[in-house]
C-alpha cells in the first residue's frame, strides 16, 4: 500500500515538473515540438499518442460498451507505445478513409485499423514494419443463395470505402454491383436489412458478425501481400523506427502471441512473427533423387 501510495505521489510530482518545464520553454519562446529531448518523436503533444482508428472493426480495434478503444491492434500499438515511452494513447474513431489523409497532414501521431501496407498507401504516409497478415472475406445471409465468390456476380457487394476490400473487388468481382459504405456497421444493417447481398471485410470481424448476426462466409481471399502496420506521418523517422523496434521486441518475447490468442482465439497461428526460438527452423533443402 505505501509503496503504491509513495509511486503515484512521484508519477504526480514528475507531471507536474514537465507541465511547469513545458511552461517555461513556451515562455521562452521555444518550440516544445522543436525540442528533440522532449519530444524525441515529434508527437503532437509530447507524451501522448494521439492516433487514428476505427470503432466497429471487432476485433481489431473496436470501441466497447464505454466507448474505450481495445481489441488486437489497439493493445498490441499500446503496447509498443510503452516501449517508446509513452503511456497516454489516444484513440479516435472515424471513417476508415479518413485516416491516412488525417495522419499524413499531421492531425494524429499514427492510424492503427488493420491497416495494410500497399505501394499506393505507402505514397501518403509511412508504415511501421508489419504485424498481422491475414485474409480479406465475403459474409453474405444464410439464405442469399451466395456460395463463393463466383455467386457474387449481379449481387450487390458491399465495401468500405478506401479499404483494400473495395479496390480487390472492383478489380477482380467485375460482374458484382459494388456499394460503398463509411464503416461496417452501416454496411452489416444493409446485409441484414437485404439491402445489400454480402459485405466483403477483414476475416476476423467476418467471424465476430456471422456470430452476432447468424451470417455465413463464402470466400477468403488471402492479403498476405498487404500485411497490416502502423501508419505514420511521412518523416517521422524516430517514430517509426521506435515502433519497429517496440515490434520485434514484442514478438520476441511472446507479447504478440499472447495478445493473437487472447483476441483471435482458435485461429491458426502464422509463424512469422513468434519468438525466434519459436518458429519453425528453415524446412531443410529437399534433396530428392
Ligand atoms: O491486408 C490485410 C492483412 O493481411 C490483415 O489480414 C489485416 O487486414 C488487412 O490489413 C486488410 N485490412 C483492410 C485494409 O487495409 C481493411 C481495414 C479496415 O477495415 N479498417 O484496407
Amino acid at each position: 500500500m505505501r509503496k503504491r501510495h509513495s509511486g503515484k505521489v512521484r508519477l504526480g510530482m514528475a507531471v507536474a515538473s514537465a507541465a511547469l518545464v513545458a511552461t517555461l520553454v513556451a515562455a521562452c519562446g521555444g518550440a516544445p515540438s522543436s525540442s528533440s529531448e522532449k519530444n524525441p518523436y515529434g508527437l503532437i503533444e509530447p507524451g501522448t499518442m494521439r492516433v487514428a482508428s476505427v470503432g466497429d472493426l471487432k476485433p481489431y480495434t473496436f470501441a466497447d460498451g464505454q466507448g474505450s478503444f481495445t481489441g488486437f491492434d489497439v493493445e498490441l500499438f499500446e503496447d509498443v507505445a510503452h516501449r517508446a515511452g509513452v503511456d497516454n494513447v489516444v484513440f479516435t474513431g472515424q471513417d476508415f478513409s479518413a485516416i491516412l489523409p488525417a495522419v499524413a497532414n499531421g492531425q494524429f501521431d499514427a492510424g492503427v485499423a488493420a491497416i495494410g501496407i500497399t505501394d499506393k498507401r505507402k505514397e501518403t504516409v509511412d508504415f511501421s514494419n508489419g504485424y498481422l497478415a491475414g485474409y480479406l472475406t465475403v459474409i453474405t445471409s444464410k439464405t442469399s443463395g451466395i456460395k463463393d465468390a463466383n455467386g457474387l456476380a449481379g449481387k450487390r457487394l458491399g465495401v468500405v470505402q478506401g479499404t483494400l476490400q473495395e479496390a480487390y473487388a472492383a478489380k477482380n468481382f467485375t460482374s458484382a454491383n459494388l456499394v460503398r459504405f463509411p464503416d461496417n456497421n452501416s454496411a452489416i444493417s444493409a446485409v441484414n436489412s437485404g439491402s445489400v447481398d454480402a459485405h466483403f471485410l477483414d476475416y476476423e470481424s467476418a467471424k465476430t458478425y456471422e456470430k452476432q448476426h447468424g451470417l455465413v462466409s463464402a470466400a477468403d481471399i488471402p492479403s498476405f501481400d498487404a500485411p497490416a502496420g502502423f501508419a505514420v506521418a511521412k518523416g517521422k523517422t524516430a517514430l517509426k523506427e521506435a515502433m519497429d523496434k517496440g515490434l520485434a521486441a514484442a514478438m520476441e518475447d511472446g507479447t504478440w502471441k499472447k495478445l493473437y490468442q487472447k483476441w483471435f482465439p482458435g485461429s491458426p497461428m502464422p509463424e512469422q512473427y513468434l519468438p525466434k526460438a519459436e518458429q519453425a527452423a528453415a524446412p531443410a533443402p529437399t534433396t530428392s533423387k
